[in-house]
């Protein structure tokens, strides 16, 4: 395969919903059905932002020509579009001389109880004006969508006050529309506690929970998270943030027994939660409790790797109860500065020991799951067109890979957001 430069397309590319295609030549990575349910020398074609044939290039019912407007004679492999169901990736400055201190041995505790960690992001966050925050966030969103992402997650959190957390969510929102991808916004004001509330930590959740009816009527919300752990908040105030958000009909989830085991997964299943996410340290209750809910494991390998953790997730437990697993990259400044998922899958794999096949199904299926989004994450037909082209021989490549441009085409509801600039042969 001939190296390409690549260039991430301005959303003016292709607007018109009636842009159809078909790839032919690829091979398939369906997932829709067992392992990756591939189809060899396959065919995919779209209109109207979905597909509308997923098969062998053998068995399509007529010339190509006849089937799209444009016919891409193609190679590689082509999966469904990768899904990265939890970061932080709106946010100012950066943490790189906190990154210094915990390799001198100081631990990511020690620095967040010292007024660092969450809450350094948080001062560098509240001074930065809408448009520098969506400066600096979009090439953070670029690398992403380079490597395959055609939906992500974007949380709140390094705000802390109404006029940040909002900032950060209109952001969150404005992304998606200059770059023609999809993205779903969590409000994450129990992130930490702010200064202002020092030993307050109850009546900082009463503000939290008067914030989010009015970012929710603001229409900036998709879901609502929180951190409980013992340097964030606590089950019992968790507990009060999602009544409200069920009081707004607003999904949630939850980083939970991230660092200690506050039962925060089964927390969060019994609100019927979309994720719990991190869960190192979850019992197998808290397992039943995801797997009798339909809550999903959102696996972070970025942050497990950075902290250099060694308690790892209860990835057998979460395979016997048949918890559906989600990789993400958890991008943010403190503890996963991390651009790539197709990087956390590779994490996934070599420090949780996942198969390629499920940190494939980890980055698509079932992370779209984790959003509630159940028209994307499969080659099928009726499904949303979200695909990316992989110049590689085998899936097992996308994790096996550190680093390295890979994806060649991405394209979100049939729309290309991410081409190679020069094509082989071009
Ligand atoms: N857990 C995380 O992984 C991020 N937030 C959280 O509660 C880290 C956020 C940060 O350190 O800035
Ligand atoms: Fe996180």
């Amino acid at each position: 395969m001939v190296a390409i430069q690549a260039a991430v397309m301005e959303a003016a590319v292709a607007t018109d919903a009636r842009w159809d295609g078909l790839f032919v030549g690829a091979h398939l990575a369906t997932l829709d059905g067992e392992g990756y349910a591939a189809i060899e020398d396959g065919a995919l074609a779209w209109r109207d932002g979905a597909f509308t044939y997923v098969g062998p290039r053998a068995d399509l019912p007529g010339e190509p020509s006849s089937l799209a407007t444009q016919v891409v004679e193609t190679s590689g492999w082509i999966t469904p579009g990768l899904v990265d169901c939890h970061t932080h990736l709106v946010f100012a400055g950066d943490r790189a001389l906190e990154f210094e201190r915990r390799l001198q041995g100081a631990t990511y505790e020690e620095i967040a109880l010292a007024g660092g960690g969450i809450l350094s992001t948080v001062r560098a966050t509240r001074t930065a004006d809408e448009q520098s925050l969506f400066d600096t966030s979009l090439p953070r969103l670029d690398a992403l969508v380079r490597d395959g992402v055609t939906t992500l997650e974007i949380k709140s959190g390094y705000g802390l006050d109404l006029d940040t957390e909002r900032r950060m969510l209109r952001v969150a929102r404005r992304l998606a529309t200059h770059r023609g991808i999809t993205v779903r916004t969590t409000c994450l004001a129990a992130h930490a506690l702010p200064p202002e509330f020092d030993g307050r930590p109850d009546d900082y959740i009463d503000a939290a929970i008067g914030w989010l009816s009015l970012l929710n009527a603001e229409g900036l919300v998709d879901a609502v998270d929180a951190f409980c752990e013992s340097i964030g908040f606590t089950p019992a105030q968790t507990r009060r943030l999602f009544e409200a958000a069920r009081a707004l009909a607003l999904p949630v989830k939850l980083h939970a027994d991230q660092l200690s085991d506050l039962a925060g997964a089964a927390l969060v299943a019994e609100f019927g939660g979309l994720s719990a996410d991190h869960i190192e340290h979850t019992s197998e209750a808290g397992v039943r409790a995801m797997a009798a809910a339909g809550t999903v494991a959102v696996l972070l390998p970025g942050a497990f790797h950075v902290l250099r953790e060694t308690k790892l997730p209860p990835v057998d437990l979460l395979r016997r109860h048949a918890v559906p697993m989600a990789i993400a990259t958890d991008c943010n400044p403190g503890t996963s500065p991390l651009l790539s998922l197709r990087q956390a899958m590779q994490l996934a794999c070599t420090h949780f020991r996942l198969t390629p096949q499920e940190a494939l199904r980890g980055a698509t299926v079932n992370g779209a799951q984790a959003l509630g989004l159940r028209d994307r994450g499969l080659l099928r037909v009726g499904m949303r067109a979200d695909f990316v082209r992989w110049d590689i021989r085998h899936p097992a490549e996308l994790c096996y890979w550190l680093g390295g441009e890979l994806a060649s085409d991405v394209h979100c509801g049939g729309t290309p957001v991410h081409t190679p600039r020069v094509r082989a042969g071009a």
